[in-house]
């Protein structure tokens, strides 16, 4: 397995959309192993294929306390969604971000798993809001898409000289 760099805000390659899954083969299964220990290095509870520079519609999520629930969607799709959550919704590829952003308090998700099985999960709370976030990714969206677009210029300059720092 390995861990696999995260694109970071304003990489241009996060406003790419994904393509679906069409066979879960072996490379595919490698890039979910993949995804999985990179989000637990981060750490995070969730990543999408997009952010380590995958176009593939794969996301994976734990928002357990012990960090051994791990959940995977390849290919999701909401079928249904009701109620207002504004979570303060953070971002690896945003690091030291945190904003509310409007989301259903409620969804019902469609995927196939790590086994490319069919299967549908209600969620609420942190976790519906998790798999909007990640689902944005693989649209090519980035939470502060949501913000003002002063809000946006001042979170690209913070990353940027993040980034000069860092370097
Ligand atoms: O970058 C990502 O898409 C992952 C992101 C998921 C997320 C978190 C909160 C609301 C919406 C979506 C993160 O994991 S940010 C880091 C984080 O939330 C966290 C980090 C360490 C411990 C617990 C949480
Ligand atoms: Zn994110």
């Amino acid at each position: 397995m390995a861990l696999l760099p995260i694109l970071q805000y304003p990489d241009s390659r996060l406003h790419r959309v994904a393509l679906p899954v069409t066979a879960v083969d072996e490379a595919i299964s490698l890039l979910i192993k993949d995804m999985a220990e990179t989000m637990y290095a981060a750490p995070g509870i969730g990543l999408a294929a997009t952010q380590v520079d995958a176009l593939w519609r794969i996301v994976v999520i734990d928002n357990s306390a012990t960090h051994d629930q791990l959940r995977v969607f390849i290919n999701p799709e909401i079928v249904a969604r009701s109620g207002v959550s504004d979570f303060e919704e953070g971002c690896l590829s945003v690091p030291g971000i945190y904003e509310k952003v409007p989301r259903a308090d409620r969804i019902t998700v469609r995927a196939l798993d790590a086994q490319g099985q069919h299967f549908e999960l209600e969620a609420d709370g942190l976790l519906a809001v998790c798999i909007q976030h990640e689902m944005d990714h693989l649209d090519g969206k980035v939470f502060v898409d949501y913000l003002s677009r002063l809000k946006q210029q001042r979170i690209a300059e913070k990353m940027k000289k993040q980034r000069r720092r860092g370097a």
